[in-house]
């Protein structure tokens, strides 16, 4: 990294630091969370897959919705970002019902607001894409809100180019992810405004760490889905009779190398590169 910049803050798995005025980095580590624990083990290469993929991401979807990328770094994990007013909201675009939305359309028919028909089974399609707001809540955990909520706490204009954005995003990547045999179940969405006032797409998009990425040949409705990417090492800490509080687990070679090969799958079948060629070159993602 280059001198004078300053740490700004630190994710579960990712660092941010400040470059000037108007520039931001964003670097992902390869630290992997379960079960909402960080793990003591890194999966090596995780963190060049996610940002290879946003960069895939925000350079195919700059019609949709202007996106505050600015460069992609030859370390292959960094991100140099625009500075942005970042809303205070994230937008979670749900295609099926899972996690919190399953649970609450179980209890109440209702996901964020959205009255869903009855008689929806686990991990189901639904027929249009809904948009489910959250704020980050105290203790670090998401706070599902409803839409009329958000549009409060962002100003209407401000809400509604952001959810258009959602939509219009998720819908883009789910269709792509399908030709490549993923299922894009869900995803989370940050937004910011530039100085301009236009609202932009931020953070990450469209990686298995926003997302909920499933394998499509193994899709069967009316049961969970396993995850495409984090299966072999939650299975392996299920199994290992770990009580899921700090701190997890070390995990073995084995569940190391399988899970990194599933994100490198995800990667490859998502971007259609071979990910020694990425790491060689960076920038061919941006196609
Ligand atoms: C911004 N975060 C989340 C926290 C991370 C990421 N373009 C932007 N402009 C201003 N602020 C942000 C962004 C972006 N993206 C993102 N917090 C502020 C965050 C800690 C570590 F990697």
């Amino acid at each position: 990294m280059s001198e004078a910049t300053i740490h700004l803050g630190s994710g579960k798995v990712r660092e941010l630091y400040g470059l000037d005025d108007e520039r931001l980095l964003l670097v992902a580590s390869d630290r992997i969370s379960t079960f909402d624990v960080v793990l003591p083990t890194p999966i090596p290469d995780k963190g060049r897959v996610l940002t290879g993929l946003s960069a895939f991401w925000f350079a195919r979807t700059a019609e949709i919705v202007a996106n505050h990328l600015i460069a992609l770094r030859d370390d292959a994990r960094s991100l140099e970002c625009r500075r942005l007013e970042m809303l205070p909201v994230e937008m979670v675009v749900r295609g099926y019902l899972a996690g919190s939305g399953w649970k609450d359309y179980t209890s109440t028919g209702a996901v964020c607001g959205h009255m869903l028909q009855a008689g929806l089974r686990e991990a189901e399609r639904l027929s249009e894409p809904i948009v489910t707001p959250a704020t980050k809540a105290e203790t670090g955990h998401d706070l599902n809100i409803d839409e009329a909520e958000a549009a409060r706490i962002c100003g209407e204009a401000r809400y509604d180019a952001a959810r258009q954005a959602a939509l219009d995003l998720y819908r883009f990547g789910e269709a792509h992810a399908a030709e490549r045999g993923i299922i894009v179940a869900d995803t989370k969405f940050e937004f910011g405004v530039d100085a301009a006032g236009v609202v932009v797409l931020a953070d990450e998009a469209l990686t298995p760490d926003s997302s909920r990425f499933w394998p499509a040949d193994s899709y069967e409705p009316g049961r969970p889905q396993p995850s495409f990417d984090k299966q072999y090492a939650r299975d392996w800490c299920e199994a290992s009779g770990w009580d899921k509080t700090e701190p997890g687990p070390e995990l073995p070679d084995d569940v190391v190398a399988g899970t990194r090969a599933r994100y490198v799958e995800a990667f490859e079948r998502l971007t259609q590169t071979s990910f020694e060629r990425y790491l060689a070159d960076p920038a061919v993602v941006l196609g």
